[in-house]
């Protein structure tokens, strides 16, 4: 085999126009990207031209080190993880390529030189919204450790048309705008027109012996689909490596059904085209009720089935004939249940398509995939009712049932007469309407099941997947969440980074458990005061930016106290708002009352589909604008919503926090990755035992953490003994007040119909229970006001909160999962001598 590379290859390059690094070669390659590919000359170049032109001169660096990766893999046949993801929430690249291509200066300089600002060239990127939240972005995360970790990696999803919905504010409501984020091209991606792959749906099966007495099933579908692959190069932090994230688009097979042209209905061969394409046409907001979307369905197994084809595809191309050791070649890593049906599908492929003994399939199955769960919330378990499932996969729903009953059966064997427990272990829902149970076939077909905080995978063996722990408990452990300090620190927050690299190196990039190095320096005065005027310059910066986009002015003296993420009921958005209104009372009652002036932001999207989400959107803008109006309290008490919340926007939003708001439910926010990210850039955070706070608390230290409200634990008890929230709104006269002062139309212009659904779910029912965690928030919150009053105290836990996070690196979380689940090890990419590959 050939390799790229000779012994001893020095990393540096030559310095030609595509892959040089110097300032000059950077400013000849721009213009002349500008134009020979934006075919534009300066005079007459927009800012979007600039912006594209220095795309595709750094995208040249990328593919530099994205071709070595592809060739060393494929020469040494690299072990190569596979992390299937219906979202990848990226997030803009140019900053990002720049920061891990070490080249962010020297291009900075090169534009000054052009007589352009890299920052304005940088916010002219349209950034790929391919995911709604928490879960995408860990999978962008998890990608960008990946390759800084050296580890070879394919990242599979679905090339959405619309990514997630733009969000504009009118009249206080959410209005949802379709996400055009291709209308002005995207260099970051190649389009592979030519890798081609062939997708079922629909249809029936037969079955016969074949000559050699084998028997066989035959699926003939009703309709065909074409996957076009697209790739994108995930580049490592200073290091050569550059992984694939290939996302697939759907095509007709023939653009034209010709049968119906030629009978002249061009319309009717036309709608076919339509159709297919619009499998990968929007992504689907979550949080909905998703049951029965059946489109939904189909990009789910469309974007599997096409990663699955590729992976065989990759394995054959190595000189491998029969699939025996793909298990050794691959490991699945499954992001939730939405690709749980690649279970299904590799037995197809494996037994159907390739001939292999069921029992061979089923093994290396299982030794191929593991699989995330992010949600404990039951509502949100997918399971697809199984008239839907069997018209549109009707072979696969034969495999299902094949699966399940050699599941069952073993398990009877270990609970011999135990109905129930085969009634709840079953892939197949029973109880009423049918189901095929997403999750549960995602733990039959996977050898490892993990949650993504402490917290979370405890409560998962006591909860959801109870049966199955007590069935399998060596597949369950524990993969805390974590951030990759390249976007949420580096590229977001300039200031931090050069203050923290000052003092301890830039070694803490890459390992974050340095940045405890920055301890001794808690209680040094000089670091503490430049510790606080970067975080004024940030504040500053996105009070700008407040009063540009929101035309609402704030204060950056005043406590900048943030809570953005999805808008949901369980992440309790609205016990914020209870507390934002009795501080207005107390400033009401007491016009003379010594209050630290704060703003509270808020910012983050809610399903279409979600009323009372979108219900809560409009209370926080209702109770904005009355209290910004408000003379009584003008300059103390801000509040703010900041329309379209997405990755760009949380680069000003987290380096800018004083206080991070995490209050969710205790129980229901699975992990959190913006906690993570607020305590990375120096916020402290007001929040729950919940999700990974717990765990960010403990490594903080509980004297550096505000912690209120009741545990798992306490509101189970609550439950038990009959929650009835109307006696804490009776027994609590500020709490009453408040509720009431919603109720009475004081915030909707006398309208007391419009939040009463909000009002009347909290005193009947209440179930995220925020009247019975109101007083405790309401009281830890006053005493964040009183540490804010010392600075001193308030910069020094600052400090200790950031010096203390190296936990939730990303890395340490890919690093557990290579080492416990993957079993996969690093491959060194070295750069050949000359700038381009010899053959
Ligand atoms: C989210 C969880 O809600 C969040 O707690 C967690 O940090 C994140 O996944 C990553 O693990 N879930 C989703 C989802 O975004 O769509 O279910």
């Amino acid at each position: 085999m050939t390799s790229l590379i000779p012994p001893g290859c020095p990393t540096v390059l030559t310095e030609d126009d595509r892959t040089g690094t110097s300032i000059e070669t950077l400013r000849r390659a721009f213009m002349d990207n500008l134009f020979f590919i934006q075919g534009r000359f300066p005079e007459v170049a927009t800012k979007n031209d600039y912006y594209l032109a220095l795309a595709y001169t750094v995208r040249d660096r990328l593919l530099l080190r994205w071709l070595n990766s592809a060739k060393t893999y494929r020469d040494q046949e690299s072990r190569t993880v596979c992390y299937l993801s219906a979202e990848f929430l990226l997030g803009p690249h140019l900053g990002n390529n720049l920061i891990n291509l070490g080249l962010y200066e020297a291009v900075e300089e090169a534009m000054r030189q052009t007589g352009l600002n890299l920052k304005e060239l940088l916010d002219q990127e349209e950034e790929p919204g391919l995911g709604n939240g928490g879960l995408g972005r860990l999978a962008a995360c998890y990608m960008d450790s990946l390759a800084t970790l050296e580890i070879p990696a394919i990242g599979y999803g679905i090339r959405y048309e619309y990514g997630i919905f733009d969000q504009e504010i009118r009249d206080g409501w959410q209005v949802e705008i379709t996400d055009k984020w291709l209308r002005y091209g995207n260099p970051w991606e190649i389009p592979r027109p030519e890798l081609i792959l062939q997708v079922k749906f629909g249809g029936h099966t037969y079955s016969y012996t074949d000559d050699q007495g084998r028997y066989r099933v035959v699926w003939e579908p009703h309709q065909v689909i074409q996957g076009v692959a697209y790739d994108t190069p995930i580049l490592g932090y200073k290091v050569n490596t550059a992984n694939l994230l290939r996302l697939w688009r759907a095509e007709a097979v023939e653009s034209f059904d010709f049968q119906a042209f030629n009978t002249g209905d061009y319309y009717g061969a036309v709608n076919q085209k339509i159709a297919s394409e619009n499998i990968t046409k929007v992504l689907y907001p979550n949080d909905e009720q998703l049951q029965g979307k059946e489109l939904r369905l189909m990009q789910q197994y469309f974007f599997c089935s096409c990663a699955l084809q590729d992976m065989i595809r990759l394995y054959k191309q190595s000189g491998n004939k029969d699939l025996s050791r793909f298990h050794e070649k691959f490991t699945v890593q499954l992001n939730d249940t939405h690709p749980a049906i690649s279970v299904a599908e590799l037995m197809r492929l494996l037994v159907d398509e390739h001939l292999m003994p069921w029992e061979q399939a089923w093994d290396i199955t299982r030794q191929t995939f593991a699989y995330t769960n992010h949600t404990l919330l039951p509502e949100a378990l997918e399971k697809w009712p199984l008239d839907l499932f069997g018209s549109l996969l009707p072979r696969h729903l034969q495999i299902i049932y094949e699966i399940n009953q050699r599941f069952l059966d073993q398990v009877r064997l270990q609970y011999p007469g135990d109905n129930d427990r085969l009634r709840r272990l079953s892939i197949i829902d029973e109880s009423g309407c049918r189901y095929v149970r997403m999750a549960h076939l995602a733990a039959v077909g996977s050898h490892a099941i993990n949650g993504v905080a402490a917290l979370h995978s405890e409560l998962l063996k006591q909860t959801v997947l109870k049966d199955f722990y007590e069935l399998t408990p060596q597949k369950f452990s524990n993969k805390t969440n974590g951030v990759t300090p390249r976007r949420w620190m580096v590229l977001s927050n300039p200031g931090l980074t050069r203050l923290i690299t000052e003092r301890i190196g830039e070694d803490w990039v890459k390992h974050l458990d340095q940045l405890r190095r920055l301890e001794p320096l808690a209680e040094d005065r000089d670091f503490a005061a430049q510790w606080r005027s970067v975080k004024h310059e940030n504040k500053e910066r996105l009070a700008a930016y407040i009063r540009d986009r929101v035309g609402v002015t704030v204060d950056p003296h005043s406590l900048f106290s943030i809570l953005v993420k999805r808008i949901h009921e369980y992440k309790r958005q609205h016990l914020c708002v209870l507390n934002i209104i009795t501080l207005y009372q107390m400033l009401k009652d007491n016009p003379q009352l010594d209050m630290v002036p704060q703003t509270f932001i808020f910012g983050g999207k809610a399903a279409p589909g979600y009323y009372m989400a979108k219900l809560i959107i409009k209370l926080i803008n209702s109770v904005a604008d009355v209290i910004n109006h408000d003379p009584a309290v003008r300059d103390r008490l801000k509040v703010v919503f900041l329309p379209d919340y997405n990755v760009t926007l949380g680069q000003r939003v987290y380096p800018a926090a004083d206080l991070s708001q995490q209050i969710s439910t205790a129980g229901y926010e699975a992990s959190g990755t913006g906690n993570m990210k607020f305590a990375l850039n120096g916020a402290l955070t007001i929040g729950t035992l919940d999700g990974a706070n717990v765990e960010i608390r403990e490594e903080v230290g509980a004297e550096n953490f505000f912690l209120f409200g009741n545990t798992v634990e306490q509101l189970q008890e609550l439950w038990r003994n009959g929650y009835r929230p109307w006696e804490f709104a009776n027994s609590n006269p500020m709490l009453k007040r408040v509720l009431d002062l919603i109720g009475s139309g004081y915030f909707s212009h006398g309208d007391t119909a419009l939040f009463r659904p909000i009002v009347e779910h909290l005193w009947q029912n209440d179930r995220y229970c925020l009247l019975a965690d109101y007083q405790s928030y309401v009281d830890c919150h006053q005493q964040v006001l009183q540490v804010y009053q010392d600075q001193a105290q308030w910069t020094k836990m600052s400090i200790l909160n950031v010096a203390r996070m190296g936990k939730f690196s990303s890395d340490r979380a890919i690093r557990e999962y290579c080492q416990d689940i993957w079993h996969v090890e690093p491959v060194k990419i070295v750069l050949p001598a000359t700038s381009y590959m010899t053959p």
